[in-house]
C-alpha cells in the first residue's frame, strides 16, 4: 500500500518515492499522463515532479492496480 496514501504538495514539487516492499512498485498518475515515478525496483527510490496544475490527482501502481492514492496539488 501506499502510505501516506494521500499527499498535499505545492505545484512542481519533486515528491521522492520510496519502495520499503521487495517487490517493484510505481506510483503512476491513473488518469492522465502528469506524472509517474516508473517501475521502482524493492528497497529503491525514485522522484516525480508534482503537476503545475492544482487539483486532486488519484494515482495507482501500475503493476498493482489494486493500490490507490491521492495526491493533492494546491
Ligand atoms: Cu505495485
Amino acid at each position: 500500500m501506499f502510505s501516506p496514501a494521500s499527499l498535499t504538495v505545492a505545484p512542481g514539487t519533486v515528491v521522492t518515492v520510496v519502495n520499503e516492499d521487495k517487490t517493484p512498485h510505481t506510483a503512476t498518475d491513473a488518469e492522465g499522463k502528469a506524472f509517474d515515478t516508473g517501475t521502482i525496483a524493492g528497497g529503491k527510490s525514485a522522484t516525480f515532479k508534482a503537476p503545475a496544475t492544482a487539483g486532486s490527482y488519484s494515482y495507482i501502481c501500475s503493476i498493482h492496480q489494486y493500490m490507490k492514492g491521492t495526491l493533492t496539488v494546491r
